[in-house]
């Protein structure tokens, strides 16, 4: 019998041939003047097509965008050509790709903002966390608000950024409004202190996130639009007084832009599944009348249960992606999966990147034996 998980599935405009996606994963070992990927890259994702989509790395859609080192862009004709190189080799491996779009917001530091100035957020509140610069771990710059006109310039680059993305041969998109990164800033209490048209209310919160998915979905197309969302995650110092109405009216309204998937990190990023009294990640996913994609410590019994049970229709994979490039082989034959060693885990070269081994031919025979 073949399992759920392992059949093909069409998000949107995508025909994906396996319900596992690789999650989008920050390895920061793009050029960091240029924010071009290079051959390694190529390697890296080449070497993980076998999953029915990938995500990329999140990828910033303007200088200001970025906050750590050596992030890669999608925003100049280098970053296109260079991204182009890696969608070529997914595509003739027999995989998809779509590209994460990335503004951090607050999550930044000088050093890495154009002419070293502050980082921009919804409101003027430090986060208080660490981020990763030339000097190794660093607290985050303490930002400013950005100013209506701004925010419209703002919209207007994650547009430019996706046509960018189609230009580089992505299957699509997946903008992302998680973690704590500028779209959640927007749509948080604990970050948004705004009284204009972008804070307050709910409605006023979540303007920021559908002006953004209307810019893109207006450019692409919204069966080729995925989008990422973490409505319970404390992730980079974010917090929000009452998360479920908020997620509840943003998750009903993005219904309107007929998107190829929600993906949703179920608990706290990288963290504990557990919620507070009264959430339930099965209450708002029921809002969203698209494709859902899971995310957050599955394993292989957790996502081989919730697709057969239709709790979910894809499994995003983070971690176990890492270590393990031929990981949809190794789930299919429930066979062990390798350990990532976290040392090499931000930054360096092959090392830990595109060094870990598929199964060996006679492992896989003992496996399928
Ligand atoms: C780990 C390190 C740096 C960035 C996220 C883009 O949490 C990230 C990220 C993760 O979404």
């Amino acid at each position: 019998m073949t399992e759920a998980l392992f059949t093909p599935f069409t998000a949107g405009d995508m025909a994906l041939k396996n319900r596992v996606v690789m999650a989008p994963l920050t390895r920061n070992r793009a050029d960091n003047d240029t924010g071009e990927v290079g051959d390694l890259h190529v390697a890296y994702y080449r070497q993980r097509a076998g999953a029915g989509l990938i995500v990329t790395e999140a990828s910033q859609i303007s200088p200001v965008g970025k906050g750590y080192l050596a992030t890669p862009g999608i925003h100049t004709t280098g970053q296109v050509a260079a991204w182009r190189k890696v969608t070529d080799a997914v595509h003739a491996a027999g995989g998809r790709i779509v590209i994460q779009l990335w503004h951090v917001g607050r999550i930044s530091h000088v050093s890495l903002q154009p002419g070293g100035q502050a980082p921009v957020s919804a409101s003027a509140v430090p986060a208080g966390v660490k981020t990763f610069t030339a000097n190794g771990f660093e607290e985050t710059s303490p930002p400013r608000a950005l100013t209506v006109e701004e925010i419209a310039a703002t919209v207007a680059d994650y547009r430019h950024a996706a046509r960018s993305a189609i230009e580089a041969g992505f299957d699509g998109v997946e903008v992302h409004g998680a973690n704590g990164y500028l779209i959640d800033q927007f749509l948080k209490t604990g970050t948004n202190r705004r009284d204009d048209a972008y804070g307050g209310s709910i409605e006023n919160r979540t303007r920021f996130l559908f002006e953004v998915m209307q810019a893109v979905t207006d450019e692409i197309g919204g069966a080729r639009t995925g989008l990422r969302l973490s409505p319970y995650s404390p992730a980079n110092g974010i917090s929000d007084a009452d998360p479920t109405p908020l997620f509840t009216h943003a998750i009903q309204g993005l219904n309107r832009f007929g998107l190829a998937y929600l993906h949703m990190v179920e608990g706290a990023t990288g963290g504990s599944r557990e919620l507070a009294e009264g959430e339930s990640i099965a209450a708002l996913r029921a809002h969203f009348d698209g494709p859902y994609m899971a995310n957050n410590g599955y394993d292989r019994a957790m996502a081989l249960n919730a697709v057969a049970s239709g709790a979910a229709d894809l499994v995003a994979f983070g971690r176990p992606y890492i270590a393990n490039p031929d990981l949809v082989e190794r789930l299919r034959r429930d066979a062990p999966l390798s350990e990532l060693d976290r040392e090499t885990l931000y930054g360096g070269g092959a090392e830990g990147y595109t060094d870990y081994p598929a199964l060996g031919a006679a492992e896989q025979g003992q496996a399928a034996g």
